[in-house]
């Protein structure tokens, strides 16, 4: 008898359960990885890993020297400061010093003879095409969606020579500078022929999505995304709701193309840091189920930046069929709250949800953020089949299998896939 038609009995479970999540390739719904097409935008190797902002938060916490000093250091010597702060004068227990120890450890080199020189000397070594094929496949991920921005001058000038991208790298339309800057961007649309108003007047809806339209054709997006405030509200006097409501949604469902808001952000708290300088805030679920329920043509994903609203997602994910909760986002990524809002979510939603993404802005955090997420999301799994079979239900590995393909994949695909309902076309023959 086929093997994956047994029953798991309960004292095989945990393997069987880590095993198959182990083998089951994702699809990394949500980074900030760029094919090679993009060239020096697309970050990668162990100066840039170690750059990490979320190591940049830490050395100030460890290290006496001035922001001023440190970004005044090119990426190397950077690297060498948080390399002596964070690892050699202090033990790398957090989640992001943690990752990069897994990262050398994917790749074969031994962190018990810690030698920046030595693991330099492995990554200089390594050619870019070669090494995302490593990545990949040591990190059993099947593909990635990277975080592309119109507005990026550099990013701009890729997509306006119509490049022929890695099939791996899907792109997505975001759109932060449209909806959070738009003093500043409308500016920009006129200068690229939109005819739009500071305001709402004249022909602005129509250009707007005018916009949206023509980036779409170019970038063939998988959906369009959107960081937003915690204070975000629905609909408000704002140019935002506007936008959200006359431009990006119709467009959204012209194309079947869902629309991922990540709320929670309050940018720049601490301007020194940079990209690390922001921080979060609890919002309100409200707004979700309002867009939700007004717009129930649309589909939505939604991940939140603050450990409190988690389960009021999942509550919301169970008034609404096209929402999507996805991901532990950014001060979320960490094995305890992983742990928490992953249990949390098969307890309200079954495996309606999309778990995880790596959020990677270097391409090499692949081979950490995902066997950290891995290792919890199976011992979460585990244990809730574990109830089921204590009922007496009998489990299967094709079960598992089925399963834990939704949750790395199947999911994301049908929300992305344009069906007019994706979850019931994937529950059809
Ligand atoms: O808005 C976003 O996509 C955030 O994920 C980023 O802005 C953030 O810097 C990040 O990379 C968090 O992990
Ligand atoms: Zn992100």
């Amino acid at each position: 008898m086929d093997r994956s038609r047994q029953v798991i009995p309960l004292e095989q479970l945990g393997a069987t359960v880590a095993r198959v999540v182990r083998e089951t390739p994702v699809v990394d719904m949500h980074t900030h990885l760029y094919s090679e097409q993009f060239g020096a935008i697309g970050l990668w190797g162990l100066d840039e890993l170690i750059n990490y902002h979320y190591l940049i938060a830490e050395i100030f916490r460890f290290s006496p020297i001035s922001y001023q000093e440190f970004w005044s250091m090119d990426t190397p010597r950077q690297a060498e400061a948080i390399w002596k702060s964070l690892f050699e004068q202090n033990s790398p227990l957090s989640e992001a010093t943690r990752g990069i120890l897994t990262v050398l450890q994917q790749l074969g080199l031994d962190a018990s003879q810690p030698d920046l020189q030595t693991f330099r000397d492995y990554f200089r070594q390594q050619n870019r095409r070669d090494y995302t094929d490593k990545v990949f496949k040591l990190a059993n991920v099947k593909s990635v969606v990277m975080t592309n921005d119109p507005f990026d001058p550099v990013e701009r000038a890729v997509w306006m020579k119509a490049p022929e991208l890695d099939p791996r790298f899907r792109a997505v339309l975001r759109l932060d500078p449209l909806l959070l800057k738009w003093g500043e961007t409308h500016q920009e649309l006129s200068s690229w022929g939109y005819a739009v108003e500071p305001g709402l007047g004249g022909q602005t809806l129509a250009e707007v999505r005018r916009f949206l339209e023509d980036w779409v054709k170019r970038m063939r997006p998988v959906y369009m995304a959107v960081s937003l405030p915690p204070d975000f509200r629905f609909p408000d006097p704002s140019v935002r709701s506007q936008f959200i409501a006359h431009c990006v949604l119709p467009v959204c469902r012209e194309h079947g193309l869902p629309f991922s808001m990540m709320i929670g952000v309050r940018k720049l708290v601490n301007p020194a840091l940079r990209l690390a300088g922001d921080s979060l805030g609890p919002a309100d679920m409200s707004v979700v189920e309002r867009l939700c329920g007004e717009f129930p043509e649309n589909r939505f994903l939604v991940s939140m930046l603050a450990r409190e609203n988690q389960h009021a997602l999942c509550v919301a994910a169970r008034k609404f069929r096209n929402l999507m909760p996805f991901g532990c986002w950014w001060f979320m990524n960490n094995p305890s709250i992983i742990e928490e809002i992953t249990r949390e979510r098969f307890e309200l939603l079954g495996t309606s949800f999309i778990p995880q993404h790596s959020d990677a802005r270097v391409l090499d955090q692949l081979l950490y953020k995902w066997p950290h997420s891995r290792a919890i999301i199976s011992k979460v799994l585990a244990e809730k089949y574990a109830g089921l079979v204590q009922t007496g239900w009998a489990l299967t590995e094709a079960d598992v299998r089925r399963d834990v393909k939704k949750l790395f994949e199947d999911n994301f695909m049908a929300w992305i896939s344009g069906a007019p309902n994706p979850l019931l076309q994937s529950t059809l023959p």
